[in-house]
């Protein structure tokens, strides 16, 4: 028995060694909620990823015959008065700033970014509801919009805001992904209103509430402890995981 006793030890000594050495080989990488118990799960999932996931390794595609319904959730209209003129409009005068850390900020209208080439591709979202939904989006990938605005070296987060209010932030492995995209289209047709148009963010590697719709602006950053509730996002005041990770 006592051989037991102390196999446990030896078990629960490894892990926690594991664990700690876990975090320390992780230090730099942490998402901005580590410092709390109730960011511990969103620091072993992201640190986990970040070790052992490749950086480009893609999330499922789907063929056009899956795609499914995909309910718009949450925020369907933004009553912003700025996004209402732009909605009256046909989002002509819609523009979206690329600011921060860039060397040549941009501002972007709908056309712009179907001028940047497009990808299309039929992904899987995933609510933190529970609920998943398949669909074609096409869009512009995010990465070729921060190459166009020169982002600097020192930039290690895209900080994104929409008509809502909801604002979230993303590093740069998610930010660069080949299938991160800029969405104006979906299954087809110009992104409609209620699903985030004219344009929203696919971030296909992390959970329903990441993929922001109704994008205001983008402001590239070096930290996000000194960005408004200095916790990445909005959501992360309310609990959620900075981090949503799939
Ligand atoms: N601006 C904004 N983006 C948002 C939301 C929102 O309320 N406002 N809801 C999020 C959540 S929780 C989900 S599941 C998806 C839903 O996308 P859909 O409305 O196109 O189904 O959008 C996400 N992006
Ligand atoms: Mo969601």
């Amino acid at each position: 028995m006592s051989d037991a006793v102390s196999r446990r030890a030896l078990l629960a000594a490894g892990a926690a060694a594991v664990g700690s050495s876990m975090l320390s080989a992780c230090r730099g990488v942490l998402p901005p909620t580590y410092g709390s118990l109730l960011g511990l799960g969103d620091t072993m999932t992201f640190a986990a990823h970040r070790l052992f996931l490749p950086r480009r390794a893609l999330a499922p595609e789907f063929e056009r015959r899956q795609i499914t319904p995909f309910p718009a959730i949450n925020t369907v209209d933004p009553e912003h008065e700025t996004y209402r003129r732009y909605r009256a409009g046909g989002f002509a005068d819609w523009r979206l700033p690329v600011t921060g850390l860039v060397d040549r900020p941009l501002s972007l209208s709908v056309a712009d970014l179907k001028a940047f080439p497009a990808r299309t591709q039929v992904t899987q979202h995933h609510c933190e509801r529970g609920w998943t939904a398949i669909a074609e989006w096409t869009g512009v990938a995010l990465s070729r919009v921060l190459e166009a605005a020169r982002m600097r070296p020192e930039a290690r987060y895209v900080v994104m805001h929409c008509y809502d209010r909801l604002w979230d932030s993303y590093d740069l492995i998610d930010a660069l992904h080949p299938q991160t995209l800029l969405a104006y289209g979906m299954n087809g047709s110009d992104l409609p209103v209620p699903h985030g148009g004219p344009v929203r963010l696919r971030v296909e590697r992390q959970l329903g509430y990441k993929n922001l719709k109704f994008l205001a602006r983008l402001t590239v950053v070096d930290r996000l402890d000194t960005v408004d509730n200095g916790k990445g996002s909005l959501a992360a005041a309310y609990g959620y995981s900075w981090y949503a990770g799939i």
